[in-house]
């Protein structure tokens, strides 16, 4: 400890002529990260050492959403309080890291899982190294202007970045036709807790292999002397903001063929200095997860890179199928990759060219073992000039999995069902989860004191099942407490809302939070109909005894989204007449938060009384937020949908708000015809929400009835050529949605048994820990070593 304060007071004098108290907050983050990292630099060499001479993982990852690195770095580090005071002592507040942004470099779900894997490894000492990209901008920032979303670069880098080491000497090159850039690699320590061990996240940064044309120069051509460079950098220059959506631009084929080539040349590299031209031991040493199918350029890459050290193909082939592994993370068709074949030709003929012959091997085996010919058509890798990823990626692996129970099954019966009927054996489920010391030890130190305290140790830290013991210990006094540590927390929220969006939240009011991506399939739409139903009813009088409620939603919509941009306006329009509303704003506000972030997440899961999950049953894959809300005691107001259905499971269905159509019940609708209009018709209370998008309650800045708050009314009630009316099935689930929130609103009332439902969550959310995913991940598909 003594030596970060040393170290970090050399390094503020070295690099600004500072004394420590002197230090602008960035200067401070700098300084004090730098200092960290000289002190963790023995551990990550001997880790290095350790991984390089055993069965090593690695996940491959177009996504990486760490979030804030100083607090949980120091806090893995066990040194967060020490520093906070010896901080204090020279007059410095530790949250002024506060103002340094988090390194935003994933758009949702997908990313996120992917920090807490990486955080559960280390600590759980699994050999697993990330490799992704090194975006210049992360997911863009989001402000809220006159109710609409409006985005603007995110340039984290702008603080300087103490956690990365840039690899100079380790740099490769990446050819596409006709053009060969430099991929840089920036490294991350990612610090174990409670072990020495520190594992690593490798970046790779696109640059230019001549980054200054001297004679264009000299010629004047000045824009022709940087065009290597600026054709180069753009590669990497920017996060792509889709989530759940595939986007089939030249600049993402790129990006992924880009980051896959310079991670396994790397990896090839260092299995070249222990084993020359051997590759005889390659997959036995090595194990690559896919995160989805952005990385999966990666199959035809190390086929081309072992014909290049003298493979013929089928043998190159055997050793890419032994060496992946594919994790699927959507059903939805929008998002399933699908390059055009001509797209591919014009920027990496070569990896297509594999891709044929990996295509046709596929159909061989298939005829091989009798596959019928209906069946062989539906698993084409390449079909009429189209190459489906999810495809190549499931025949090229070893295993396939789902991301919770529910999302395996449909894969199984559904998306990849002729994929697994031909391969069972492939196919295993990894339910997500999530890591305890970011979203519970370092964001809510006060109930993980209270834990502490019941089950008689910190070991929940490294080992999340300890949790169970709780279930013996919810009396009054437990339940006492932890009200009052959510009270407390409600009153931090409420403080950070007003200093980051300068809303006044009441305190006592119950906290109903929804944050998420914003996509028609998660329905923050239902949730903005049962408020308004809320309304209405209070309105006209017929709600009773209504505790006085505050619904919070946190989204960003990807920027061409035009349905989830018009519904963040409705929101905000909600909010505006709710919370101005004489009779209603004492017991109902409204509040959109502007750039939901993994910072923003941290304060927000921690004061929830409910987790707003309202998916179209069979859609979210997983979801992992649900998992932050439940650890911090908010049962779910949900449906079961993804991990929903397990942490019902776990903590008891009566111990959760269920609401809403089951995917039998969505299956059946498709089947026999599902009429939301007929249901609009019948119900007047539905229709009078509904018609709020176009009777003129509310505005969204077109004509009236014409913008596109009618074209979202028309989504709901009107079939359209490439859409089925309500396709999410809001209008069938709105009136089970209201009941139960009802009902979750009276419940709450009863302070001591809300309070014990909140406490039985917690103790039964042990299943989702990102630890116990990880494990599961080491010793059934990568099969390395762990933490015994
Ligand atoms: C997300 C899922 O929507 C979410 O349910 C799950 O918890 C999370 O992945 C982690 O597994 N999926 C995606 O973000 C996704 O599929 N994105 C890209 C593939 C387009």
């Amino acid at each position: 400890m003594g030596n970060i304060m040393e170290k970090l007071e050399l390094t503020a004098q070295s690099m600004y002529c500072k004394k420590i108290e002197e230090l602008t907050p960035a200067e401070l983050h700098y300084s004090l990260g730098k200092a960290v990292m000289g002190e963790i630099a023995g551990n990550w060499e001997a880790s290095k050492i350790k991984h390089d001479s055993e069965r090593r993982a690695y996940y491959f990852s177009a996504e990486f959403l760490m979030g804030r690195m100083m607090y949980n770095n120091l806090y893995c580090l066990g040194i967060l309080e020490d520093v906070t005071k010896l901080l204090k002592k020279k007059g410095i507040d530790i949250n002024v890291f506060e103002d340094i942004d988090d390194a935003a470099l994933g758009n949702g779900g997908l990313g996120r899982l992917a920090a807490c894997f990486l955080d559960s490894a280390a600590t759980q000492e699994v050999p697993l190294d990330g490799y992704g990209i090194r975006y210049k901008y992360g997911l863009f920032k989001q402000l809220i202007e006159n109710g609409y979303q409006v985005e603007t670069a995110d340039n984290w880098q702008r603080f300087e970045d103490p956690w990365c080491n840039r690899v100079e000497d380790e740099a490769v090159t990446v050819s596409f036709k006709g053009q060969t850039v430099k991929a840089v690699p920036y490294d991350m320590a990612v610090i174990g807790c409670k072990t020495t061990n520190i594992n690593t996240l490798r970046l790779w940064q696109a640059e230019a292999v001549n980054d200054f044309d001297f004679t264009a120069f000299n010629n004047t051509e000045y824009n022709n002397a940087v065009q290597e460079k600026n054709d180069a950098e753009n590669i990497t220059k920017v996060l792509y903001p889709n989530d759940n959506k595939y986007e089939g631009k030249v600049l993402r084929l790129k990006q992924q063929y880009f980051f896959c080539s310079a991670s396994l040349q790397d990896i090839m590299r260092r299995y070249k200095k222990k084993h020359g031209n051997d590759f005889s031991f390659f997959a036995k040493e090595n194990t690559i997860q896919l995160n989805d199918t952005h990385p999966v350029s990666c199959v035809p890459e190390l086929v081309r890179l072992l014909m290049n050290e003298g493979f013929n193909f089928d043998d190159a082939f055997e050793i890419a199928r032994k060496t992946f592994n594919y994790t699927n993370h959507t059903v939805l068709g929008e998002a399933l990759e699908k390059w055009p074949a001509d797209l591919m030709t014009q920027v990496i003929p070569e990896i297509y060219h594999i891709i044929c012959l990996i295509a046709n091997k596929c159909q061989e085996e298939l005829t091989a073992k009798g596959v019928h010919e209906d069946t062989k058509a539906k698993m084409r890798i390449i079909d009429g000039n189209v190459v489906h990823m999810a495809r190549l990626a499931t025949y090229a692996s070893t295993y396939v999995n789902g991301v919770a129970e529910l999302h395996t099954e449909i894969l199984k019966a559904d998306v990849l069902k002729e994929w697994y009927q031909v391969y069972p054996e492939r196919f295993q489920n990894k339910t997500n989860g999530i890591t305890q010391r970011r979203w519970l030890g370092l964001c809510n130190p006060e109930l993980s004191a209270l834990i502490t305290e019941k089950v008689g140790s910190d070991a929940w830290l490294t080992d999340l099942s300890v949790l169970e013991k709780l279930n013996d210990c919810i009396d009054t006094r437990t339940i006492t407490k932890f009200n009052n540590i959510k009270k407390k927390k409600k009153q931090q929220l409420a403080d950070y809302i007003k200093k980051m969006d300068g809303y006044d939240v009441n305190p006592d009011s119950i906290y109903d939070i929804q944050v998420k991506r914003l996509h028609e399939y998660k329905r923050q739409l239902l949730n903005a109909f049962s408020i308004m139903t809320i309304y209405f009813r209070l309105k006209d009088k017929k709600l009773k005894n209504w505790t006085p409620t505050t619904f919070i939603f946190g989204a960003k919509a990807a920027p061409g989204y035009a349905r989830a941009k018009a519904i963040i306006k409705y929101i905000n329009e909600i909010a505006k007449l709710v919370n101005n509303d004489p009779e209603t704003k004492d017991l109902l506000q409204v509040y959109f938060i502007s750039n939901y972030n993994v910072s923003y997440a941290e304060k927000i899961v921690v004061a929830a009384d409910l987790s707003e999950q309202t998916s179209t049953a069979g859609l979210e894959a997983s979801g992992t937020g649900n998992m932050k809300f439940m650890l911090n005691g908010a049962p779910t107001l949900g449906t079961l949908d993804g991990a929903n259905v397990e942490i019902a499971e776990c903590a008891g269905i009566e111990n959760e708000y269920i609401f809403g159509a089951k995917v039998e019940d969505i299956e059946r609708m498709k089947k026999e015809g599902y009429h939301p209009k007929a249901l609009y018709d019948a119900n007047p209370e539905i229709k009078r929400v509904v018609d709020t998008l176009i009777d003129g309650t509310f505005d969204d800045g077109g004509a009236q009835g014409e913008g596109s708050f009618k074209e979202l009314h028309d989504s709901l009630l009107k079939d359209s050529s490439w859409q089925k009316a309500d396709n999410y099935f809001l209008i069938y689930d709105l009136p089970d949605y209201v009941d139960t929130k009802i009902r979750a609103n009276t419940e709450y009332a009863n302070r001591k048994e809300f309070g014990k439902k909140c406490l039985i969550n917690i103790a039964n959310a042990g299943k989702f820990s990102s630890d116990r995913t990880i494990l599961q991940y080491a010793k059934e598909i990568w099969h390395t070593s762990y933490k015994k």
